[in-house]
């Protein structure tokens, strides 16, 4: 895949991450992506869901940030950001950023399994789509791509697979 489409998705990507917009993604940003994600699921951070993605979501901070050579309390430019991405976060062979993107998914995944069976559906798929702002139109085609056994569930598994094959250029749907 073209690495023009890799590159767009990471400055889009960057720019989501940049909540308040001063060009840099730094903790504050973080914490005001986890609230936001938060207040669509109608949680708080104390909650146990709320707690597992606001660990999680500090967890890929402190993990990007130390790729980038900054530290937790620093902040990443685009380039830099372009930078650890391109080194850790798009080969599929590397097990680093899996390791950080697990957790934030699997909370996200938690979030909308409303019915608790471990599985994300069609309707609770939903609410992630507005969770992080998509076109909910989108949502019941985004689900057929991302369904690769076709059971009619999203595993953890297929949404982690799903954010790779986006950040590649195979999908049309961000899901972070
Ligand atoms: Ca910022
Ligand atoms: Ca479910
Ligand atoms: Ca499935």
């Amino acid at each position: 895949m073209s690495t023009s489409v890799q590159e767009q998705r990471l400055r889009r990507r960057f720019e989501l991450w940049d909540q308040n917009g001063d060009g840099v993604i730094d903790s504050s940003d973080w914490e005001s992506e986890t609230q936001r994600i938060l207040a669509s699921f109608q949680q708080t951070e104390g909650s146990p869901k709320g707690q597992a993605l606001t660990t999680a979501y500090r967890g890929m901070w402190s993990y990007v940030a130390e790729q980038a050579g900054v530290g937790r309390d620093g902040s990443v430019s685009i380039d830099q950001f372009k930078d650890v991405a391109a080194k850790q976060m798009l080969d599929r062979g590397q097990a680093g950023f899996d390791q950080v993107l697990r957790p934030t998914v699997s909370a996200i995944a938690d979030l909308c399994d409303t019915d608790g069976d471990g599985q994300v559906s069609p309707s609770e798929f939903r609410s992630w789509i507005r969770a992080i702002g998509s076109d909910e139109s989108t949502a019941d085609a985004a689900f057929q791509q991302i369904d690769t056994d076709g059971d009619g569930q999203l595993s953890v598994d297929e949404l982690i697979d799903a954010v790779h094959r986006y950040h590649t250029g195979e999908l049309e749907f961000s899901l972070l």
